[in-house]
């Protein structure tokens, strides 16, 4: 019987009680696995004493117990195999845990670093694709408004326009936020949705989308977003531009009406799968409800079910109110 097992490169040494006559095989969770099994007579030809894997030691120990020290290995070479194997196995076991110290590692240092804030429009539209393909990222606050970190040189030298956000991916820094999204979609095209289709004519009408968003829809409606949301809430000294805002509400509600017959014949803007031309609709659309226009659900009935289905999205339910600041994993 087994009385005590120690592993300890490179000796295994094993106690066994004088006259015993029960293979420590029969003791599983104690006995080294086959590979590694001394190719021993019968264990219990070593009964009573002590046993060492390596033959060269055996005559060098001196026993602790007055109990005869005996290899467990016939002869050197099969000392030696053994020794092999094990040190494998264990520069193995070591190589796993290296990965995973290497993992941990780059996910502290390496992760994504977006600098914006969580009040911004622009963080957001950013924001939602990162949730939505749940990349794990930092979100460090940039003061726009009181400490104008926007505009300190050392911010310049990143986003040279001194606006938010800008990307920071392991040293490689990046500024507009359509183009951060773009970025993101392919570098993460195995995370989530594919949000940018790669055939050609589907690719041209996503570019088509993404203009239509841009010359038809942002335009006016980030007018209106400023004048009727930004401005009173956060530079209150600045004066409502009541013309403006009209104007820019009249020309939004007319291509409004053009998105209704595009929608009417598929489901998003290019065409029947949703792509990042929808989802940068959201930061400004969503402004035009907290003015209180609601214009995006009254419409027509295709816009208010294309902008129900994007604006649902649980990810943007995550980033609209506030982009959560610090370091996020999913
Ligand atoms: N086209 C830029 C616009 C960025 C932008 O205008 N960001 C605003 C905040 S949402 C900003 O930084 N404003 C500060 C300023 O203009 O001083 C983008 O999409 O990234």
């Amino acid at each position: 019987m087994v009385i005590g097992l120690h592993l300890s490169k490179p000796r295994i040494v094993v106690m066994t009680l004088p006259n015993s006559g029960t293979s420590p095989a029969t003791s599983a969770t104690q006995t080294p696995p086959p590979s590694l099994q001394a190719p021993a007579q019968s264990w219990g030809d070593h009964a009573g004493c002590i046993l060492t894997a390596s033959p060269m030691h055996a005559s060098k120990l001196s026993s602790p117990v007055g109990l005869p020290i005996q290899s467990c290995f016939p002869s050197t070479d099969g000392y030696r195999s053994f020794a092999f194997a094990f040190g494998f196995l264990w520069t193995l076991e070591l190589r796993t845990h290296l990965i995973r110290v290497h993992r941990l590692y780059s996910s502290l240092t390496m992760t994504l670093k977006l600098y914006g804030n969580p009040n911004s429009v622009n963080t957001k539209c950013v924001a939602v694709i990162l949730y939505l393909k749940k990349i794990p990222h930092e979100l460090i606050t940039v003061d726009i408004i009181t400490r104008k970190d926007n505009l300190l040189p050392e911010y310049l030298g990143k986003q040279p326009f001194g606006e938010i956000p800008y990307l920071d991916d392991d040293g490689f820094v990046l500024y507009e936020s359509k183009a951060i999204c773009r970025y993101l979609e392919e570098r993460y095209g195995d995370h989530g949705p594919a949000l940018m289709p790669s055939d050609l004519k589907a690719k041209a009408l996503f570019e088509q989308a993404v203009s239509v968003e841009w010359a038809n829809f942002e335009a006016y409606a980030m007018v209106a977003g400023v004048e009727g949301v930004l401005k009173p809430k956060f530079f209150p000294n600045l004066p409502f531009n009541k013309a403006l805002y009209d104007q820019a509400i009249k020309t939004l509600s007319m291509k409004l009406d053009v998105y209704e017959t595009i929608l009417a014949k598929q489901k998003f803007l290019a065409g029947d799968e949703m792509t990042l031309a929808d989802l940068f609709h959201l930061p400004y659309g969503e402004l035009l409800a907290i003015g209180g226009n609601y214009i995006m659900t009254t419409k027509g009935p295709n816009v208010k079910r294309w902008w129900t289905a994007i604006s649902s999205l649980p990810s943007w339910q995550a980033v609209k109110d506030k982009v959560p600041a610090g370091v996020v994993d999913f």
